[in-house]
């Protein structure tokens, strides 16, 4: 580990061509939105998110699990993105005006990203916002919060069901085609505020080491990836995201 990582990750940002993020929760715990693993909030703190989030969990109480995830559209409605996010934003905007390549991957849900400004923005695990019947795959963004009844028919006869990737579903191919480019060819691979024990999210890190990238960790605790990244920057993602940012490209104004 370099003697001063926060400098020899903004050597890496500001030299880098092309440059693939992957961002988790922890991203968005700076907006006050709980993350996948943090203890759940009041009603729901005896669930285990990762039993609910799944095809089986909605097929057994459809009732119970549309109104988990309308209350979670809820919260992220109410978020704002963060210094995080914008900072993101701002290595997009610096990239492209360089000419260099920049694809944000992220596991996240609750469309911060899109909100903050990222137009490179790859949702791996769908987007709560959007809501889909079970029967023609018909989407409803924009239903009204919260919804009249839990759960809601949809028009079709079936039910409308959470736009989000489930435990057990397939990620989108169109998602999963642009990840898989964005890892192969980038030359600096940054894991932000993710557990990396999701897959195949997860994979993405490994996959753009094994084409020769330089790799960068934000993170507040220790993960799988730690050990395997040149630089582990250990804290806040709205705190370290700009201070990277910051020394990367304050000198060229
Ligand atoms: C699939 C949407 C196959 C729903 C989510 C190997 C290969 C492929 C699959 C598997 C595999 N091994 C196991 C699997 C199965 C499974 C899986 O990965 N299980 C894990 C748990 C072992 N994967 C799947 O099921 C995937 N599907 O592979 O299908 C298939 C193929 C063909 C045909 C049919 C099937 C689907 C996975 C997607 C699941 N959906 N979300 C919803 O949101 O309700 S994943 C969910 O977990 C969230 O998206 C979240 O991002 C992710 C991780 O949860 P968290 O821990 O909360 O978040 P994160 O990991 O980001 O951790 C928070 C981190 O932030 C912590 O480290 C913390 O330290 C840090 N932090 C906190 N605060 C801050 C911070 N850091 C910085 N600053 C802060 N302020």
């Amino acid at each position: 580990m370099p003697h001063d990582p926060l400098q020899a990750a903004a050597d890496l940002l500001r030299d880098a061509r092309s440059v693939c993020v992957i961002t988790g929760a922890g991203v968005s715990a700076e907006s006050k939105i709980p993350t996948f693993r943090d203890a759940m909030e009041g009603l729901w703190a005896k669930f285990d998110p990762q039993t609910l989030a799944t095809p089986e969990a909605f097929a057994a109480d459809p009732a119970m699990v549309s109104e988990w995830y309308d209350f979670r559209r809820g919260k992220c409605a109410q978020a704002e993105p963060n210094p995080g996010h914008l900072a993101l934003v701002e290595i997009e905007r610096r990239l492209a005006d360089a000419g260099r390549s920049f694809t944000l991957l992220t596991q996240n849900v609750d469309g911060l990203h899109r909100r903050a400004g990222s137009t490179r923005v790859v949702e791996l695990h769908g987007r709560i916002d959007i809501w889909r019947c079970t029967k023609t795959g018909l989407e409803y963004p924009d239903l009204p919060l919260p919804l009249p009844e839990y759960p809601m028919p949809s028009e079709a006869g079936g039910l409308l069901r959470p736009g989000v990737v489930w435990f057990g579903e397939a990620l989108p191919e169109d998602a999963l085609e642009q990840a898989h480019a964005a890892a192969e060819s980038c030359d600096l691979f940054m894991s932000v505020g993710t557990s990396a024990v999701v897959y195949p999210a997860a994979g993405f890190l490994h996959l753009a080491r094994a084409h020769g990238s330089k790799s960068i960790e934000i993170n507040r605790d220790p993960t799988d990836a730690t050990g395997l990244v040149d630089i582990a920057l250990q804290g806040r993602s709205g705190e370290i995201l700009p201070a990277l940012v910051e020394l990367a490209f304050a000198s060229r104004g």
